[in-house]
This record gives structure tokens, C-alpha cells and sequence, in this order.
């Protein structure tokens, strides 16, 4: 089995020169065709290929310093993290794929501007940020490409944030996963609105990595997954051509709820939606009746991500109330 170690070791310069300090910002994203399964859980190598749209100037901003201290400390949004939290364990643990055994001690400050209340993972945007200022720290001037595949192994879907726009995350087929990581799209489509509901925050009972686990090893289902997924990527790229709305709307709402029919199908069962989630699809289906063009994608969690264009904005608002709407691709 390839390490994580191993990937990084075979890209780094035999000396580091690191900088004082570095900094860099990387954008949320959501996915229109999600990520679900993994072939190789040490690398984040995935089963299927996925697509997203980056959430332009929500995401985070995370700068790294050289400690004069001479210990590893971290903080996020101004408050310093105890050493031996999650949170700081999981990040100091990727900043020593790069440091290697080299006494680099650093202080890293992580600013989330995501709105906490939206439910929106931040693992994706910190691992990205994170890539790109220890790539700016060390000096070490590596290929966006190399960059992408390197914040996959911090948390798969970060992968996708280190581009902005349309992002295809390739599945590739490499044991060192080099040839995973994400592709921006040309496209741009200005008219494009995502709306965050808010149903439910706090911590999830389950995570997504546990999640995925257990759905493939449990739910018969899964085994159509694949065969979904690829079939919507193609779906989503003929959208994405042609500029066709509800064609881009109806494949992200299908793939999500396939998503969640393979977790249900898992056992224990794992379903992420309360009543008010459903209330919530049920309150799109009945709007879509209407005739209003308003899709929307769930991830592995309880709120909804809402899709529609620029004009319907004021009606979409109407009905939900305190949405957050972002434009990810004003300019
Ligand atoms: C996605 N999700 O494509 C899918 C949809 C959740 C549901 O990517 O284990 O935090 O770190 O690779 O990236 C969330 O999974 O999981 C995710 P790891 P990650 O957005």
C-alpha cells in the first residue's frame, strides 16, 4: 500500500526554505454529482468522479507563520485550539507530510468565513487553503494539479477546492493517486444562484468518511452508484454546454437523492434528514409545480443547498426565509 508520506516525499526538494510566514484562501464548494465510496481510504482515491461548483469568496483563509516559539500552535476564527483537539491533530498531522521530519515548528491561523449556520463542510476549503499556503510557506511551487491531488489526502472534496468555478474531480486509475484530483471547467454561468436553507446545525452523528464506509459495505444498493454517477457527469456536462437549467437542476437533485438512497439502504440505516428537511423538499417539489424553475442538492447532512437563476431570486427568497444566496461566479 502507498502512504501518504510516500506521495508527498516523491514531490518535495531534498532541502525546505521556508518562507516567515505565507498565506492563501480557498473556496467551499458543493457538489452536483457527489462523491460517495472510496477505492483507497489512505490516499481519498474515490469510486466515482464528481462535479462541483465553487462557492467563490466563501470559504477559507488560512495563514501560516515560522514559529519563533518553537511549537506547533493553531488557531481558527481567533480562538487558539488546544494541541491534542481534532481539529488540530488532523491538520498538524497533514503539515507533517510536508515538513517530514524537519524542525519546522509553525503557528497556523485558519479563518472560516462560511456562515456557521448553513451547515456547509469546511474540511474541503481548509484542507485546500492549507495546501496552497504550505505550498507559498516551503517554496515549493508545485502544479495546481499536484496541489489538488495533495488536499484530496487531507479530506477528499478539498480536491475541488483549489479551483474556482466548475470543478470535475477525476477518479483516475493510478495506485499513487496523482492523476486524481480536480480539472476546472471552462464554463462560466453568471446567472447561477445557490441558496443555503438552514434546517439544522451541530455536529453529525455520523461523518462522511464513516458514512461511505458503511454504505459500501452494507447496502446492495451501492452497486448502482457508479452507474448513476457517470450517467449524471454526462448529464452535467450537456448542461453546462448548453446552458440548460433544468436539465443541470433535475441531475443534481436526482444524484443527491441517490446518494441518500444508498446510505438509507445501509445498516445501521444511516438517514441525514430530519422532518424538516423533508418538509423543505417537499416545499421545492410544490414550488417547482408552480412552475418555478428551483432544484436542490443535500450532502451528507440535514440542509439543503437550493439551485436557481438570478431571476427567480426574489420569489425563491419569498419562500424561504433568512436564505443565504451566493453567486459563484460574480465576478
Ligand atoms: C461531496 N461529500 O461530493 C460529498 C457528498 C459528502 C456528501 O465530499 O473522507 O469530507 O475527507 O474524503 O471530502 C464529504 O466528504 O470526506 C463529501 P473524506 P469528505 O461533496
Amino acid at each position: 500500500m502507498i502512504t501518504k508520506q510516500q506521495v508527498v516525499q516523491a514531490h518535495l526538494p531534498a532541502t525546505l526554505t521556508p518562507r516567515d510566514e505565507a498565506e492563501a484562501f480557498a473556496p467551499s464548494n458543493i457538489a452536483l454529482c457527489k462523491y460517495w465510496g472510496k477505492r483507497d481510504a489512505e490516499l481519498n482515491l474515490p469510486i466515482n468522479a464528481s462535479l462541483s461548483v465553487s462557492l467563490a469568496h466563501l470559504g477559507t483563509r488560512t495563514r501560516l507563520v515560522h514559529a519563533t516559539d518553537g511549537r506547533d500552535r493553531v488557531w481558527l476564527n481567533g480562538a487558539e485550539q488546544a494541541a491534542d483537539s481534532a481539529f488540530s491533530q488532523k491538520l498538524l498531522a497533514f503539515v507533517d507530510l510536508f515538513r517530514a521530519g524537519h524542525a519546522l515548528p509553525v503557528h497556523v491561523h485558519t479563518q472560516n468565513n462560511i456562515p456557521t449556520a448553513a451547515g456547509l463542510a469546511s474540511s474541503a476549503s481548509g484542507f485546500a487553503a492549507l495546501t496552497l499556503a504550505l505550498n507559498e510557506w516551503l517554496n515549493l511551487e508545485l502544479a495546481p494539479a499536484v496541489l489538488s491531488a495533495f488536499a484530496r489526502m487531507g479530506s477528499g472534496s478539498a480536491c475541488r477546492s483549489l479551483f474556482e468555478g466548475f470543478v470535475q474531480w477525476e477518479d483516475g486509475i493510478r495506485d499513487d493517486g496523482m492523476d486524481s484530483h480536480g480539472v476546472r471547467l471552462e464554463a462560466s454561468w453568471p446567472e447561477l444562484r445557490i441558496g443555503l436553507v438552514k434546517v439544522a446545525t451541530g455536529e453529525k452523528a455520523v461523518d462522511s468518511r464513516a458514512g461511505m464506509k458503511r454504505t459500501i459495505e452494507t447496502a446492495h444498493l451501492y452497486q448502482s452508484w457508479p452507474l448513476q454517477a457517470a450517467a449524471d457527469l454526462t448529464r452535467l456536462h450537456q448542461a453546462i454546454g448548453e446552458k440548460d437549467f433544468a436539465l443541470l437542476g433535475q441531475t443534481a437533485e436526482q444524484n443527491a437523492l441517490s446518494m441518500h438512497a444508498t446510505m438509507i439502504a445501509s445498516w445501521p440505516p444511516l438517514l441525514y434528514w430530519t422532518p424538516d428537511s423533508v418538509a423543505a423538499m417537499q416545499q421545492v417539489w410544490q414550488l417547482r409545480e408552480q412552475g418555478l424553475a428551483l432544484y436542490f442538492t443535500m450532502d451528507a447532512g440535514p440542509n439543503l443547498k437550493l439551485l436557481f437563476e438570478a431571476g427567480d431570486q426574489a420569489q425563491v427568497e419569498q419562500a424561504f426565509a433568512g436564505l443565504e444566496v451566493v453567486a459563484p461566479f460574480s465576478a
